[in-house]
């Protein structure tokens, strides 16, 4: 046995079938330990580590916030979703969160409030927003929870809306956030993507006014983002160069949750 030991890490020396096996062997168990190690240790190391403002530890949130920069660059604003024909869309569209949806929504009274930066706010009726140029929209909706479905939307574009109030100063900043009129759900959407081609403030959802389950008056509809961005019934839109607070985010996603 102890010859066998002293022949395999001989160097430059021909070995039988049975000492290749055991030497290929020791090797194996050698680095399966050595890996072992290292994963245990890693994650011991990991869970000291201080947690980010999400409460993700920081090591992570680092990783995370690399890979956004990164897609940034990747998906730039030019760099368009697939649009399907309107006969591809499902009937029975999926209703998901009813966050902020479930107070009484009055519709008489509702606006769209938009805060400017000088420190004035819009008040605007749907008739304002419906005056806009249309646009339609038929595409694939992901939620991460891991379902999709094709869905058609018709709406205005952000980017034609900010320009047609006078918020071309409010789109130099670096992020965009909204609310439901309750303010139980909120997202923050980065400057890019609110002003992708593709983003609109849908309200028909199907060639119909949206259901109220999906958003009615008023909802996002970015194709560039999970559904998570989508928010249904907004109520306050603001601009911001500080990430706005963002519902899920504080859950533990990603603030970015880009496609
Ligand atoms: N106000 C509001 N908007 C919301 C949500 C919510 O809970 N409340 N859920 C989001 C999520 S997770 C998804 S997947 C989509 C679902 O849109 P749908 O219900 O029209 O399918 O809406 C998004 N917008
Ligand atoms: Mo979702």
């Amino acid at each position: 046995m102890s010859n066998i030991f002293k022949n395999i890490f001989t160097k430059n020396k021909k070995l039988s079938t049975d000492e290749l096996i055991v030497k290929k062997t020791i090797i194996s168990f050698f680095f399966f330990f050595i890996l072992m190690g290292a994963g245990f240790y890693g994650w011991k190391w990991l869970r000291y580590q201080p947690e980010s403002a999400n409460g993700a530890r920081q090591p992570l949130r680092t990783v995370l916030d690399m890979n956004e920069s990164l897609f940034r660059r990747i998906l730039s604003n030019r760099h368009l979703t697939r649009e399907y024909s309107v006969e591809d869309a499902v009937k029975n569209v999926r209703v998901n969160g009813d966050l902020g949806l479930k107070s009484i929504l009055d519709t008489a009274s509702w606006r769209l409030y938009v805060i400017k930066k000088n420190g004035d706010t819009l008040s605007l009726t749907m008739d304002d927003i419906k005056k806009l140029p249309k646009t339609e929209i038929v595409f694939d909706f992901k939620c991460i929870e891991g379902w999709n479905q094709i869905t058609h939307w018709a709406g205005v574009k952000f980017s034609d809306f900010v320009h047609a109030y006078g918020l071309t100063y409010e789109t130099q900043m670096k992020y965009t956030g909204m609310s439901t009129p309750d303010k139980k759900y909120y997202v923050g959407i980065d400057m890019p993507s609110i002003m992708h081609p593709q983003t609109i403030l849908a309200y028909e959802m199907n060639g119909k006014p949206l259901p109220l389950n999906q958003g009615y008056p008023l909802r996002l509809i970015i194709p560039v983002k999970y559904g998570i961005k989508h928010l249904k019934r907004i109520g306050t839109i603001f601009f911001s160069n500080s990430r706005p607070p963002d519902y899920w985010f504080e859950r533990g996603y990603d603030y970015y949750s880009g496609l």
